[in-house]
């Protein structure tokens, strides 16, 4: 079976890009720089680049015919035994250019995001997500591959034999593909319970391009200790946790999976479920590392994949991230006037981006009179709990509240102080 299994790796890269027509120099470097952090996440060390301008691609190698000669003596000349391709190929063309260059393994960029976030996940959820995208991907190249077995065999006995140990396993990918989504549909299903009991809150997602600092900032703003690490996709599950110091009502914050341009199909689709706790946030904090050259390109594919699992309209709040490591902070802030510009790095700077997210939701609260029964004074607990209390008055009665909340939760409390209904319990 096709199987590039990341332990089975080889350690020495070489990088192999083509340069379409109207690909400037400049986003080529990028794009090559990206892959070699990628190349650096799966911990291969990148020995060389070797890039050709080309007006398409070769149908059978990717490269011209007469460069294929060429890779294959740097490829001898670096020691190299792994070709990373930094775009999408066919598998014949993976299969082409690693006999034609002695490579031992021909990766592409799709192969060595799936790789990432195969090594990545740790949740059951993830793990069952990227296990399908890897099995469709592997599909077509176990097809390639028994082909080929097949025709090398000949046309004798043995080749209905290869044939069926193909179907065979052609079956057995189709039958655990199967059993995967049936995991993640009970899954979504326990989620979405846990969602329910959330829906009422604030809540506020922080998305981003990978590597952007979201998981930097969570960890300011909630005090958890969510992994953080100078790789990509470090972050593979969504992780929801109140913003400290409390506020009342609670805000609940969720760190999410990074973006990143060319993710394969496939995990956007299986990454949804994960996402949709981005999708239910009332405000999406977008985090950019503005650091980085290419930040603008990084903006844009986050917008777009946003847009794509349809939480295109929700607000944004444009975070500006990684300011200490030398950019121009006044000459960003003026580009762009809504944004935070500030590193996560700097308490003073969490403390704005913090001050700007309890201000969104301020602004959402409805302030109100609620008078509660002395027969109904179990529900102090839950008003102090979920409205900022501006003034009681005390009478024969009962009490009058004069207090600030969202208004699903001042429905709520009216009910249940009419007698209406029992208290409804949010988690907390
Ligand atoms: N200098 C500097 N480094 C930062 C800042 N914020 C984050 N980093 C570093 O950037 C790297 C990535 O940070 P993470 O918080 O893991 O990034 P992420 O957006 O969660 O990345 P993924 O989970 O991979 O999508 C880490 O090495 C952080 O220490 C910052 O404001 N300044
Ligand atoms: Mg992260």
């Amino acid at each position: 079976m096709y199987d590039h299994t990341l332990d089975k790796l080889p350690s020495r890269a070489l990088l192999v890009a083509v340069q379409l027509p109207g690909i400037e120099d400049g986003a080529l470097a990028e794009s090559l720089g990206e892959l070699r952090r990628l190349a650096k996440t799966l911990g291969l060390e990148v020995v060389g680049e070797y890039t050709q301008r080309r007006s398409r691609f070769e149908p059978a190698t990717y490269v011209g015919k007469g460069k294929v000669a060429e890779l294959k003596l740097l490829i001898e000349g670096e020691s190299a035994d792994t070709l990373l391709v930094d775009h999408e190929i066919t598998p014949s063309q993976a299969r082409n250019l690693q006999k034609e260059t002695g490579a031992k393994e021909v990766l592409d960029r799709t192969a060595v995001i799936i790789e990432i976030f195969h090594r990545h996940a740790r949740s059951r959820a993830a793990k069952a997500q990227v296990e399908i995208v890897r099995l469709e991907y592997m599909a077509p190249r176990l097809r390639e591959q028994g082909e080929k077995k097949d025709r090398g065999r000949g046309s004798g006995v043995g080749r209905g034999t290869g044939e069926s140990q193909m179907e065979l396993d052609r079956r057995k990918l189709r039958d655990r593909i199967a059993e995967l989504h049936a995991e993640l549909a009970a899954l979504a299903e326990e989620r979405s319970t846990q969602r329910a009991r959330r829906s009422e809150l604030n809540r506020v997602a922080l998305v981003g391009y990978t590597n952007a600092g979201k998981s930097t900032l969570m960890r300011a703003l909630t005090g958890s200790d969510v992994y953080i690490a100078d790789k990509l996709f470090a972050t593979l599950d969504t992780t929801v946790r109140t913003l400290e110091p409390p506020t009342v009502p609670k805000i609940l914050v969720s760190d999410t999976v990074g973006f990143i341009k060319q993710l394969p199909h496939g995990l956007v689709d299986s990454f949804k479920s994960t996402l949709d706790e981005a999708l239910e946030a009332s405000l999406l904090v977008h985090v950019v590392d503005a650091s980085d050259p290419g930040f603008m390109g990084q903006h844009f594919v986050t917008e777009e994949v946003l847009s794509e699992i349809g939480a295109g309209a929700v607000p944004r709040l444009l975070v500006l991230n990684k300011i200490d490591r030398g950019g121009d902070e006044a000459a960003l802030q003026a580009r762009f006037p809504d944004a935070l510009v500030l590193s996560a790095r700097r308490p003073d700077d969490v403390a704005r981006l913090y001050a700007a997210i309890v201000e969104f939701f301020a602004k959402d609260l409805i302030e109100a009179e609620l008078f509660v029964a002395w027969t109904r004074q179990q529900l102090r607990g839950e008003i102090f709990a979920e409205c900022r209390v501006l003034e009681e008055r005390h009478d024969e009665d009962g009490t009058t509240f004069r207090l600030r909340a969202p208004g699903p939760v001042l429905d709520r409390l009216r009910v249940a102080a009419a007698g209406g209904g029992l208290p409804v319990a949010v988690d907390r």
